[in-house]
């Protein structure tokens, strides 16, 4: 009996965290808000690396790797929350009319981050210069193409 407990809330578990994007946010706003919520997170941890590309601030590689490491986790976060039935916000139609779009938009992102980390590790200041200004690419060309003019 306690065994049969045990399992079927394993297999509870287990369902929970295979439910499809959509099923994780209560309603369409509370998806909006937790995107948005990363992007924010994404450009402020983002950002404190652009004086270290331009050569204003020393190559600290602890410090880079610590904003690069936030970044990394965060590349993998907004995309769930841009399910269908989670339309609103900034986030323009294409979004959900060009899927195929979308995700190439978010997996070009996601190389450049993963780009970005390998630099940071290598402790590599050519290769992180290049990897940011990919990185910044990417932001920019996701946001032309499917964020909300302002
Ligand atoms: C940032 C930020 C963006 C991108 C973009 C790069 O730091 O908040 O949206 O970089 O400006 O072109």
């Amino acid at each position: 009996m306690r065994k049969f407990g045990t399992l079927a809330l394993a297999g509870a578990l287990l369902a929970g965290l295979s439910l499809p994007g959509h099923a994780q946010f209560r309603d369409p706003q509370a998806a909006v808000k937790y995107r948005a919520s990363t992007m924010v997170l994404l450009g402020a941890h983002f950002g404190r690396l652009a004086p270290v590309a331009r050569k204003e601030a020393p190559f600290e590689q602890a410090a880079v790797q610590a904003n690069v490491d936030v970044v990394k986790m965060l590349a993998d976060l907004p995309w769930a929350a841009y399910a269908p039935g989670y339309e609103g916000g900034e986030a323009r139609g294409d979004v959900w009319t060009n899927r195929d779009g979308f995700r190439k938009a978010t997996e070009g992102f996601q190389a450049a981050v993963r780009q970005l980390d390998d630099a940071a590790q290598a402790g590599d200041f050519d290769a992180f210069r290049v990897a940011f200004g990919k990185v910044g690419q990417s932001c920019k060309a996701c946001h032309d193409a499917f964020r909300v003019k302002k």
